[in-house]
């Protein structure tokens, strides 16, 4: 029977999933992938989901990588198929409808360090690690890390990173961009709540559209994405959330928002 490594809990409108292998440090293996995987397909079919947190079991580890114990005897194949299923499963975390949090609690290296990249904001408790040490396993990251760290903290500092795999504290993370707070490991999902508790006062439907275009946008020339950002700037209007907050700001009141 195939071992469960991924918990999903649900905190009111917030789901939280864990990876839960802690005898490899939350090491990714193929069952943990899918498991991620149908974790996802699940979310995104609940339109009223505000956020999800990911995170790593225990103090020690988020995810110390993909399963190094696995790849061990991977042919070329079957590593181009381990490879495309990470890919699938991050561009899809990356895709839901709205904002995620990587919690990131311990050691976030390898295909841990690019699980988180795939999240839309990374905190991190002050004994977290990151780092991308593939090359020293005679690999290079390959569930999306050359592309993702790159474009969060500009390529030479991730060729800086992934020439070396140096490990980076979080205090360093957040210097140069890839984590956007530290907090002590005990507040760290506390810290994610405050944040998403911010953003549901927000309207739902504007969060989400945003972080489309913002997605979409990132890799196309300016003019296309400021033409996605005109449309669905215009496509919210018809929306009763936009009435609503319109309305809540000119009578000086809180906006109730019904994510319609
Ligand atoms: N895979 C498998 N097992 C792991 C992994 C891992 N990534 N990381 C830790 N473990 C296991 C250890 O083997 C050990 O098992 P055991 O107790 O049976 O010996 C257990 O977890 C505890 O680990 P340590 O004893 O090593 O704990 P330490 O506190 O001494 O060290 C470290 C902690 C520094 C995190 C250390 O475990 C480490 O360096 N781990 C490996 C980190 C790493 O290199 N990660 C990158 C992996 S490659 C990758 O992620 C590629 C992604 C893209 C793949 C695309 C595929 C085609």
């Amino acid at each position: 029977m195939t071992e469960t490594t991924v918990r999903l809990a649900f905190e009111g409108t917030t789901a939280i999933l864990t990876v839960d292998r802690p005898r490899a440090l939350n090491a990714l293996n193929t069952a943990t992938l899918e498991q991620i995987e149908e974790a996802l397909a699940a979310l995104a079919k609940k339109p009223e989901l505000r956020a999800l947190i990911v995170t790593g079991a225990g103090e020690k580890a988020f995810v110390a990588g993909a399963d190094i114990a696995q790849m061990l005897t991977l042919t070329l194949e079957q590593s181009l198929a381990f490879a495309a299923r990470g890919h699938r499963v991050f561009d899809s975390l990356e895709r839901l409808h709205c904002p995620t949090l990587a919690a990131v609690n311990g050691f976030a290296l390898g295909g841990g360090c690019e699980l988180a990249l795939a999240c839309d904001l990374i905190y991190a408790s002050e004994n977290a690690k990151f780092g991308l040490p593939e090359v020293s396993l005679g690999i290079i990251p390959g569930f999306g890390g050359t592309q993702r760290l790159s474009r969060l903290v500009g390529r030479a500092r991730a060729k800086e990173l992934i020439f070396t795999g140096d490990m980076l504290d979080a205090a360093r993370a957040k210097e140069i961009g890839l984590a956007l707070e530290v907090v002590p490991a005990g507040q760290l999902l506390a810290h994610c709540h405050a944040v998403i508790a911010r953003i549901a006062k927000k309207g739902p439907l504007a969060v989400a559209r945003a972080k489309r275009v913002i997605a979409e946008g990132a890799d196309i020339p300016l003019a296309q994405a400021n033409q996605l950002e005109r449309e669905a700037f215009a496509e919210l209007f018809p929306s009763a959330d936009r009435s609503e907050g319109m309305k809540a700001f000119l009578e000086k009141r809180p906006a109730i928002f019904r994510g319609a």
